[in-house]
């Protein structure tokens, strides 16, 4: 209960006392802020008319500090106008003229009160359901429900795939794609869980991906919270940990207190390589450039598509080229899906292409190989100056057959 008169705040006091509640009463909104933050409320009651901060400017701050208490609002009848619109705007769930009765007090705290914790309850049921649906769910693809689906990066020397990344395809009826995936993962604190059954199933498939060809993984930041445990889960991966790239999204900085750096230096030193994801994003900004010092960077779609056709783009991407030049950072363009994209992306001196025109994810592996083989990919090399001048270097050549003699098929 907020007021600024003694007396006020005495009577209404008494009223809500006598109708079975505990009162806790502040004389102005530094107080009641004060107040706020060490107290949870059922409800507030808040006077408009008070010096300093007003009772609307009050609300609004009790909304953010306390989301789950009713707010009532009381006024003197030439301030209606003004409080009625915060009503409408959310601040107050109530208004009540002066003067108050003491029916009308009590009966508008208990209906206020009662809605609250209606719709509290209700929040909270659904909550649980949901979270209920992302165990399951995330349970089901724990134990093997999804496919690693493999899409080609290709040099941009050769248009050769010299390489593949690794997407996570789940197969499970609660959760749609790999983004309901990583949350369900993120909120029942199983992303490591997650990351090493991954790396167990892509072990697998590197059993099955001649070398040179390399595989970009995709790590969550989380991950990166436990060195020690970032290498067990990852394990699996560390016979072929030369051909494996580890690709880093920021997705909101990781702060200092976790050993990120400490984490990415033990996975360098078994010999995986580092890629920032997404950059150009919003997600990974140019200062996890700078801390991480990546092997490999990736930029995100946002910033590739329609490279052909935006000047500014095509600025910036032969910048961050130039930058990877001088610091010995190889650069991916991500999401080229058209031929003159590629054709420029290469003039800029891009390193390694991917997208939709390069190829599409595909689970299966003897498919994307297949597809990797395919080396004539429809971009007229004439008008590409090859970054390091040798033009066409042999990249991966594959022979399936002698694959499938290996793996007994
Ligand atoms: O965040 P990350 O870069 O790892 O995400 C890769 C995602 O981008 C995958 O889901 C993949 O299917 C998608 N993708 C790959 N190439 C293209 C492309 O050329 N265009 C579009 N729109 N999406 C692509
Ligand atoms: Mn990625």
């Amino acid at each position: 209960m907020v007021d600024d008169s003694d007396a006020v705040r005495k009577t209404i006091a008494r009223i809500v006392g006598r109708a079975g509640y505990d009162v806790v009463c502040a004389g102005g909104g530094v107080e009641a802020i004060a107040v706020a933050r060490a107290t949870e409320f059922a409800a507030i009651i808040v006077d408009y008319q008070m010096p300093g901060m007003d009772g609307l400017q009050l609300l609004a701050q009790l909304r953010r500090i306390q989301p789950g208490a009713a707010r009532l609002m009381v006024s003197g009848a030439l301030d209606l106008d003004v409080v009625l619109a915060a009503v409408n705007r959310g601040e107050a769930s109530r208004v009540l003229a002066k003067p108050i009765s003491v029916g009308t007090l009590t009966s508008a705290l208990a209906q206020a009160i009662e809605s609250r914790e209606a719709t509290g309850r209700r929040w909270v049921a659904k909550r649980e359901g949901e979270v209920q649906r992302q165990r399951e769910g995330l349970a089901g693809v724990l134990a093997g429900g999804f496919q690693m689906a493999l899409q080609p990066i290709a040099s941009s020397d050769g248009l050769r795939t010299v390489a593949f990344e690794a997407l996570l395809r789940p197969q499970s009826a609660l959760l749609g794609g790999p983004e309901a995936v990583l949350a369900a993962a993120e909120e029942t604190g199983n992303i490591n869980a997650l990351g090493a059954v991954i790396a167990g199933a892509l072990a697998d498939k590197l059993a099955h991906l001649p070398a040179p060809l390399q595989l970009f993984v995709n790590l969550h930041p989380v991950e990166l919270a436990d060195p020690t445990a970032v290498l067990e889960a990852y394990a699996p991966l560390r016979p072929y940990a030369r051909r494996v790239v580890l690709e880093i999204t920021e997705r909101g900085a990781l702060p200092d207190t976790v050993p990120w750096r400490r984490s990415i230096e033990v996975l360098r030193e078994v010999g995986f390589r580092i890629a920032i994801d997404d950059l150009g994003s919003g997600a990974a900004s140019l200062a996890a450039l700078a801390e991480i010092d990546p092997d490999i960077m990736k930029l995100d779609m946002s910033l590739v598509r329609g490279i052909d056709v935006e000047d500014r783009k095509r600025r910036l991407v032969q910048m961050l080229c130039r930058f990877g030049a001088a610091v010995g950072i190889q650069v991916v363009a991500e999401g080229l899906e058209t031929e003159s994209e590629v054709r420029v992306a290469r003039s800029l001196g891009v390193d390694l292409l991917q997208g939709f025109y390069l190829g599409r994810p595909q689970v299966d592996v003897e498919a994307s190989l297949e597809a990797a083989r395919a080396d004539s990919l429809p971009v007229a090399e004439e008008d590409v100056p090859s970054k390091s001048g040798a033009r066409a270097k042999k990249g991966v050549v594959l022979d399936l057959a002698q694959l499938r003699k290996k793996r007994g098929a």
